[in-house]
């Protein structure tokens, strides 16, 4: 009887979603028993609605919209806004088992869900007003709007501070010009929390709504990361937007800074899903794939993978822990953020590597979720500040020098 083929493979196994955390150090102990059951229902909704499709999504560059409205039901949309803005009123660790379970489904799906909470819902939460909070955030809690955030530019990604895009009072309202790149959401997205400089060269936030003329979002083609998550880009050509849609409560280059490290923080623990998926992979595929006779997981060089790949998860667990008990507390710093950014994604990128060359020639298949999460990781190194900004970040707390310029 002839081999079954590569589909026919897929067809059966790639419905079945086996996955369980390692948790070889008990983490699990310092969880309450709210956080191990927001865990399991978002673990439960993402072997339902994610990993059935998302091999197919991503092979053919598909962003569910439909999954919006999902994840507003389940409440991924900010989770730590306050319940009476539409958020979840959850606490950190919360927070990042949220995100820690949606990336291991993909990170493409935990960007939509990053984006919405810690880049569009908490800037309208922390630096709008009453009446743009009741507005924005409801809709944006329940998935009824999506949201983006415009901080890059085509001439200005790790350095945002440079930033061209700007507005003038023109006395009812302002006036917008300039352009957004590599903007998450951004083609779907009902609304965009944009980072522009006013007349004086002072950086503030705005809320551009769809549908604002001279306001366009073009979607961004041919990546080969993160292909289930839609990215375009933000034009403003004169477009006009009302005064009331200023963010009041903060300016300066440290409002949007703000919302990245809330989001940083979710990125630390999203990394360890996608890093906990590859292992789990990668440990059950070396005990049922028979080499010379054995499984390949009797072999000391594959053991040593698995091994290290543990380790390196058991340590990432522990300081995404105690990370999200200091910011439970609001003493977590930018540069405690940016260690566990970028070691957890290093990581998780090393772990997916490894995961691969585990699974041999299967690894570069869509049978298995180890080269989607392996090429996804390429973009989670690079946005939310790159991995090397993130080590100038430390290296300035270590030694009180700037060495960015
Ligand atoms: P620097 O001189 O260090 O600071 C300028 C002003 O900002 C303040 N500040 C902060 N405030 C609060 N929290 C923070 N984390 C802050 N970081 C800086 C700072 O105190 C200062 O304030 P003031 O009042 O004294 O003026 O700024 P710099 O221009 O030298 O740049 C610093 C640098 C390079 C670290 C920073 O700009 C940086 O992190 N660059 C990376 C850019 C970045 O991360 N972009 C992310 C774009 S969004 C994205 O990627 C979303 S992907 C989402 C997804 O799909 O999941
Ligand atoms: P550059 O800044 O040009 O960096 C290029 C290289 O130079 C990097 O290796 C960098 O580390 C290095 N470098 C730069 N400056 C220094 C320095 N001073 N010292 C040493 N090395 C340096 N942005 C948003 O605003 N909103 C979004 O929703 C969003 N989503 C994204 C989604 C995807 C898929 C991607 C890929 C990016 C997204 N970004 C978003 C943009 C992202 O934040 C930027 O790509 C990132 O900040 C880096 O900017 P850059 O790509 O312009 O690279």
């Amino acid at each position: 009887m002839a081999s079954p083929t590569l589909d026919q493979k897929s067809a059966k196994s790639m419905k079945q979603d086996l996955f369980d955390h390692p948790d070889f150090y008990a983490v699990d102990g310092l969880l309450t028993e709210e956080h191990k059951l927001i865990r399991s229902s978002i673990r439960d909704f993402v072997k339902r609605q994610i990993s059935p499709y998302i091999e197919d999504w991503a092979q053919r560059a598909y962003f569910p919209y439909e999954i919006v409205k999902k994840f507003g039901d389940i409440g991924a949309f900010g989770p730590t806004v306050p319940t009476e803005y539409g958020g979840g009123g959850l606490d950190y660790i919360s927070y990042g088992l949220i995100m820690q379970e949606v990336e291991r489904g993909d990170s493409g799906m935990r960007s939509t869900a990053s984006v919405q909470g810690s880049l569009v819902m908490y800037p309208i939460y922390k630096f709008g007003n009453e009446e743009q909070r009741k507005k924005y955030l409801p809709k944006l809690g329940s998935g009824e709007w999506l949201g983006c955030f415009g901080l890059t530019e085509p001439d200005h990604g790790s350095n945002p501070g440079g930033m061209v895009t700007n507005f003038k009072d023109m006395g009812d309202h302002y006036l917008l010009n300039g352009a957004k790149m590599w903007i998450s959401n951004s083609p779907k997205a009902d609304v965009a929390v944009v980072w522009a400089k006013n007349e004086e060269g002072r950086i503030h936030g705005l809320i551009v709504e769809r549908g604002m003329p001279g306001f366009s979002t073009p979607e961004t083609h041919g990546k080969w990361s993160l292909r289930a998550s839609t990215t375009g880009e933000l034009v403003f050509d004169n477009v006009k937007v009302p005064k009331e849609n200023l963010l009041p409560g903060k300016s300066g280059l440290g409002a949007p800074m703000m919302c990245l490290d809330s989001a940083r923080y979710g990125i630390a623990w999203g990394a360890i899903g996608a890093a906990m998926d590859c292992y789990d992979s990668a440990r059950r595929y070396s005990l049922e794939r028979i080499q010379f006779g054995k499984p390949i997981g009797s072999f000391q060089l594959i053991q040593k993978k698995l091994a290290e790949m543990l380790t390196e998860i058991t340590k990432a667990q522990l300081l995404n822990w105690r990370l999200g008990t200091l910011m439970n507390e609001g003493k977590a710093t930018t540069a405690q953020i940016s260690l566990a950014k970028r070691n957890n994604v290093e990581i998780a990128l090393e772990i997916a590597r490894e995961a691969r060359q585990i699974h041999g020639g299967m690894g570069i298949t869509g049978e298995y979720p180890i080269m989607r999460h392996m090429a996804n990781l390429e973009s989670v190194l690079t946005y939310e500040g790159t991995h090397d900004i993130h080590l100038l970040i430390l290296g300035k707390e270590i030694t009180g020098i700037q060495a960015f310029v």
